[in-house]
């Protein structure tokens, strides 16, 4: 889940933000900047963890993105908080010169200059891990699901028959409810609610799914500017632009990549469990899970390269088809195999042979997308799964791994090359005849002369 949850997030983030370019600024521009150096912005104080109050200060993922658009171009940001209805109408009145969190609709367009959006907000389902049985949203039927009032996507899930939904004011109040069992699961956006499972400690919660209702709909946070401001829309829009990936990762890190994984605090523990007998059962009982985690984590992992193993793979693209079929969602698959290695074991030993493994997992682990997924498929040969790639995408993705392969210098055996397979998924795939097509594809690489990817849709 914890994965999941960072490929998600990252997913979006990188998606959104592949190059940076360097900001040029016009004469126009650069004379607006002079005249109009104090831009107003409309934020939110309680947008957990893009624009919200904490000990008194105003901060959020929003909060860095424009103090780095504001050192870049020397605009200075003067911030209205209030909430959304407030500031919203403040901007359509123009009292304002931007607003930050605004959804792209078309009945907006009217009075808003939209900048592209700096984070697309993915809404998943959350239920508790003594859950049983869970499968899709379809298996929630009859079930207490949680949402919150006025969230931009409830007119979709009320679109969604027989979900009982069960309405909350707060986000804090949704997420107590599901840790207490007052509703069996809850559907909300996913960056909220980890704020607060992280807060609280409430790790017995988990995303399974993430909700798209509709592909079409753009459900995404983007800065809008004044309609009739096309100056400052296309300066603004230049310093998002010119952000780094770098940047961006660090920002998202900070902000939206929270690490599930981190030891509980203890001392909010000992509060915890002075409070109630009932909380040191569900403590124990939260321990026992961490230890079970742990043993089914050696259970998914190949003991040579700590890669995923072939059942955990099998498991993972399983899940990716399920989604994908569900949602219209692509995903490639990728399957190499090393290139004469035999001649490594026969001419310097299986121990080398190895090594080389060893070398080329750290390679593949390290090149990939913070997305994709890399396994030990069986003995030299590896698959990789890409969710959310498209087919015009995937190839540079592993011409640059198969480089990276080719180029490298390994110990001992100096040169070793891979050959790659490559499939996206179809509509009506099954496990087995998605890794056909990738082991098809990486038969003719081999054939062709081995050290090359080759595409099989
Ligand atoms: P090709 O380019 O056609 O793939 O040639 P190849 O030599 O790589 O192909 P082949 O499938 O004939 O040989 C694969 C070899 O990989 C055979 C086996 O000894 C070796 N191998 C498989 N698993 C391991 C392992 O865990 N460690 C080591 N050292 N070698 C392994
Ligand atoms: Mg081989
Ligand atoms: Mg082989």
């Amino acid at each position: 889940m914890k994965l999941l949850f960072t490929q998600l997030l990252s997913l979006i983030l990188i998606s959104i933000h592949s190059y940076a370019l360097p900001l040029v600024l016009s004469e126009q521009e650069k004379v607006y900047i002079q005249k109009n150096p104090i831009v107003t912005i409309g934020m939110m104080p309680q947008f957990a963890t893009f624009s919200y109050i904490k000990h008194e200060k105003n901060i959020g993922f929003e909060h860095d993105l424009l103090h780095i658009i504001s050192s870049k171009t020397g605009l200075q940001f003067d911030k209205k908080i209030g909430d959304w209805p407030k500031i919203y109408n403040a901007f359509k009145k123009s009292n304002l010169d931007m607003i930050s969190s605004i959804a792209y609709t078309d009945y907006r367009s009217d009075f808003t200059l939209y900048t592209t959006p700096y984070y697309n907000i993915p809404v998943a389902i959350f239920i508790r891990d003594d859950y049983e049985n869970y499968d899709g949203l379809k298996s929630l039927k009859g079930k207490k699901v949680g949402t919150i009032k006025n969230v931009f996507f409830l007119y979709k899930l009320k679109r969604v028959p027989e979900l009982k939904l069960v309405y909350y004011e707060s986000y804090e109040e949704i997420v107590n409810a599901l840790f207490l069992g007052e509703i069996d699961a809850l559907i909300l956006n996913i960056p909220s609610v980890q704020t607060i499972i992280k807060k609280r400690a409430y790790t017995n919660i988990i995303d399974v799914e993430r909700l798209t209702l509709s592909q079409s709909s753009q459900e995404d946070l983007r800065f809008g500017i004044q309609s009739k401001n096309a100056l400052l829309h296309s300066i603004i829009q230049k310093g998002l632009d010119s952000i780094s990936e770098e940047d961006y990762t660090k920002l998202s890190e900070k902000w939206l990549l929270s690490n599930y994984s981190k030891p509980i605090d203890y001392t909010f523990l000992f509060a915890i469990i002075l409070g109630t007998i009932v909380f040191i059962g569900s403590i124990l009982y939260l321990i026992m899970k961490k230890k079970n985690k742990e043993l089914s984590q050696l259970s998914i992992t190949d003991k040579l390269t700590n890669l995923y193993n072939r059942r955990k793979l099998e498991e993972l693209i399983q899940t990716e088809i399920n989604r994908s079929e569900r949602f219209n969602y692509p995903f490639a698959l990728v399957m190499l195999d090393l290139d004469y290695f035999k001649d490594v074991n026969d001419t310097h030993g299986h121990e080398v042979g190895d090594m080389v493994l060893i070398e080329i997992a750290n390679l593949l682990s390290e090149n990939l997308r913070k997305t994709d997924f890399v396994g030990r498929f069986g003995g030299e040969e590896f698959i990789i799964i890409c969710p959310g790639i498209h087919e015009s995408q995937i190839y540079a993705l592993v011409e640059s791994l198969r480089i990276k392969i080719a180029d490298h210098k390994f110990e001992i055996v100096d040169n070793k090359t891979a050959s790659f397979g490559i499939t996206s998924f179809i509509k009506g795939d099954t496990l087995q005849s998605i890794i056909k097509r990738a082991d098809n594809a990486l038969y003719e690489a081999k054939n062709n002369g081995r050290n090359q990817s080759i595409i099989n849709n």
